[in-house]
């Protein structure tokens, strides 16, 4: 594992190992027979080419009437646990921090991207926001704390945690493209992308 630090974004790359991967992905099949993905739509209607779901006290959630977290998925039915080993990757990469409220699941098909966001509809945004790609490759792009300017990216491998903390916590990101057949974890390909964080 190479740890990489880039505009205060640490990278772990490979962080976890084919095996653990797997198991990762099985446990979260079951995950996600509970509550099962979406296709979010933008508070103006726009639909976003990721689908969606969490586990975890709370999902984070986008429709007509905004983004914000629910204690329930759009089912009525409670999150899922967010998986054990995810609770364990957490604690070791982010000792000082507060246990993660939510684990936001997003699920990328060749076409899908997502554009530069910030990450801030949490209550406490000294806490990171932790990350784990699974699947195809992805090219992330890393900017900064206002919209625009430089930016630099990197292609996420499966396995690749990655830790928004400090300043980087508020900076500007997003991913342009998946690498479509870029790796056999998933049947069908594609790639997700795992975002820890504490809500509240
Ligand atoms: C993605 N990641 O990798 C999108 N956010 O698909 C994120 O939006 C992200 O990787 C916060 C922290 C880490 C991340
Ligand atoms: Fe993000």
């Amino acid at each position: 594992m190479t740890v990489l630090r880039l505009r205060d974004f640490e990278i772990h790359q490979r962080y976890f190992a084919p095996e653990a991967q797997a198991r990762l992905v099985d446990t979260l099949r079951d995950v996600l027979s509970k509550a099962p993905l979406v296709q979010p739509v933008t508070p103006r209607g726009t639909p976003m080419s990721v689908r969606m779901s969490a586990a975890g006290m709370y999902g984070w959630v986008s429709d007509r009437k905004g983004y914000r977290y629910e204690l329930v998925h759009p089912s009525g039915v409670p999150w899922p646990p967010i998986p054990d080993s995810l609770i364990e990757m957490w604690r070791d990469v982010v000792p000082d921090a507060r246990a993660p409220e939510c684990c936001l699941i997003n699920w990328y098909d060749e076409t899908a991207k997502m554009g530069m966001h910030q990450d801030r509809d949490e209550a406490d945004l000294t806490q990171p926001v932790v990350s784990v790609s699974l699947g195809d490759e992805g090219l992330f792009r890393m900017g900064n704390l206002t919209r625009g300017g430089k930016t630099e990216s990197i292609w996420l491998r499966s396995g690749d945690v990655v830790v928004m903390a400090g300043d980087a916590r508020r900076a500007f990101h997003g991913i342009d493209h998946i690498r479509p057949n870029s790796s056999t974890l998933l049947p069908k390909g594609g790639r997700i992308n795992l975002t820890l964080r504490v809500v509240t």
